[in-house]
């Protein structure tokens, strides 16, 4: 439950966060897939409470587990998943089963459903009232008040959403089936939401009990579905991403807040991991924001954001460079506050390959669309021939791949190890690698490894070179 069953050839998986599965079915066989992407995060793909102002967070309040929601039904989700994975493209799915939707009213889902949040009745599962926690949690109002008792952070209310008691056979056994259900389909495993809230020894009972991925979809035998457990670990409180574990990975969110603390001390990175603090390197998954805290939810401030592309890719190359974790890139639409939904359209391809419509599409800048394929070149390799100069870093992984970055304010002019093969190599930051042309500046690596480096200190500071791009 640690292995995202990545095709070879392919790094990084893309939160794609709000977009349509039809869109997303374009993006894998347009974009992704060419562009040696191994994977896609997607919403939440089951039925949810509809909020008039249709904030992104409705997502996040489960009616059933019927696959309908305005990223589209359950035709659309399984043609997607069949597309992306015939190029390659594996899918993981954003799943919220620590509770339902806000407790109080009633109303109809996304997909239909009737339900009363006053009764806590949710009939298309079937959950009722003996289905929740109430019973177990002792706080006055019902809800978290209190991060320090991890006993109430794990039966109260999250933002008073109704909380669901996983130690009960039933519930895990409605979990389970809506999860085998999405790997059926032939999605490849899970984020799983506010795995903080639930108590890690009932998400093993479930995790443990899943179905293998389906050999029908191309899975080898005896795959079990790739898990990370959405547990937001800063210190300071009773849980902590290692009592996870043992399930599977979990989301390291010290990460991008060490990056964004030393974004202006790269010299310090040639240890970056376990040693600074972090979960071990097979546990964790990592990246530089999310959904949440780029729009201040579940803590914010203090990551690096599409606000700030200059450090954005700088460390998006670090991230995809470093071998550290398995590394997720956010992919964002525009907002003007914290609540507002996606965009009403879908997005369009602007000429240049950036995306319209209000969506952000980080992936598609070419800094950060280059760096899969130099990620999946380098995959196995370790660090060598690091380099450092105050706020200058070079290094290469292995004989393969090879990134300098530079942040001074003055020009990054070295000769370098690069630890590669002697060969003219194409820097895919200042250009592209295509149809075996390349437009960006070309590296020439003498007989000895070395070659002339020059980073400019301008609005794109780094420079990346691997074994399959060549002038
Ligand atoms: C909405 C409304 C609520 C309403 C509710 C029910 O906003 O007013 O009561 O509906 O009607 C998302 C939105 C919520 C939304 C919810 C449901 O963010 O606003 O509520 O959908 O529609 C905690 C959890 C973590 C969670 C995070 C947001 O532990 O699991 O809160 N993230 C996931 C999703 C998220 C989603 C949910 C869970 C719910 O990614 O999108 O919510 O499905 C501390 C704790 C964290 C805790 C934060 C909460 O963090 O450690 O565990 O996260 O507090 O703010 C520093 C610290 C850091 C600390 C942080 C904030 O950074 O280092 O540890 O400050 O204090």
């Amino acid at each position: 439950q640690w292995d995202p069953y990545f095709e070879s050839g392919r790094a990084g998986i893309v939160h794609l966060f709000e977009w349509h599965w039809d869109t997303i079915a374009d993006e894998c066989e347009t974009f992704l897939g060419p562009n040696k992407f191994a994977g896609v995060q997607i919403s939440p793909p089951n039925e949810n409470r509809i909020i008039d102002s249709r904030p992104w967070w409705e997502r996040y309040q489960p009616i059933s587990y019927v696959l309908g929601t305005r990223s589209g039904d359950r035709a659309a989700l399984q043609n997607m998943v069949d597309r992306c994975n015939a190029v390659g493209v594996r899918i993981y799915a954003d799943i919220v089963i620590n509770h339902m939707c806000g407790g109080g009213g009633t109303g109809t889902g996304t997909a239909g459903t009737y339900f009363d949040a006053n009764t806590e009745d949710f009939p298309a599962v079937p959950y009722s009232a003996a289905d929740f926690n109430d019973g177990n949690c002792y706080t006055s109002s019902g809800g978290i008040e209190n991060y320090g008792d991890a006993n109430q952070v794990r039966n109260c209310r999250l933002v008073s959403l109704l909380d669901l008691n996983q130690g009960k056979d039933y519930v895990r056994g409605k979990i389970i089936d809506f999860m085998n259900d999405l790997t059926s389909l032939g999605i490849a495993g899970f984020r799983v939401d506010a795995c903080k809230h639930m108590w890690p020894n009932d998400l093993e009972v479930i995790f443990g009990s899943l179905n293998d991925l389906p050999t029908s979809k191309g899975f080898s035998g005896g795959s079990r579905p790739f898990i990370y457990q959405e547990v937001i670990d800063q210190g300071g409180e009773p849980i902590t991403a290692s009592q996870y574990l043992s399930i599977g990975r979990v989301t390291e969110f010290k990460y991008g807040i060490n990056l964004y603390n030393n974004k202006d001390k790269l010299q310090y990175f040639s240890n970056f991991g376990e040693s600074w603090g972090m979960m071990p390197d097979g546990s964790a998954l990592v990246f530089l924001n999310n959904h949440d805290n780029q729009r201040s939810h579940g803590g914010g401030g203090n990551v690096i954001t599409f606000e700030d592309p200059y450090n954005l890719k700088i460390f998006t190359a670090f991230m995809m460079a470093w071998p550290y974790g398995v590394p997720r890139v956010m992919s964002s639409y525009y907002f003007s506050n914290f609540d507002e939904g996606p965009p009403g359209t879908q997005r369009s391809v602007n000429a240049d390959g950036s995306c319209g419509n209000g969506w952000v599409c980080e992936h598609r800048w070419r800094q950060i669309k280059n760096l899969a394929a130099f990620s999946a070149v380098a995959a196995g390799q370790s660090v060598q021939n690091w380099w450092a100069n105050g706020n200058q870093i070079a290094f290469s992984r292995g004989s393969k791949a090879f990134l300098a970055i530079n942040k001074e304010r003055y020009s990054l002019l070295q000769y370098l190890q690069t630890g590669m093969p002697s060969g003219d190599y194409c820097d895919v930051i200042s250009g592209d690698f295509e149809n075996n042309t390349c437009t960006g500046q070309c590296v020439t690596v003498d007989g000895s490894g070395y070659a002339h480096i020059n980073v400019p200190n301008n609005e794109n500071p780094f420079l990346a070179i691997h074994v399959n791009a060549l002038c």
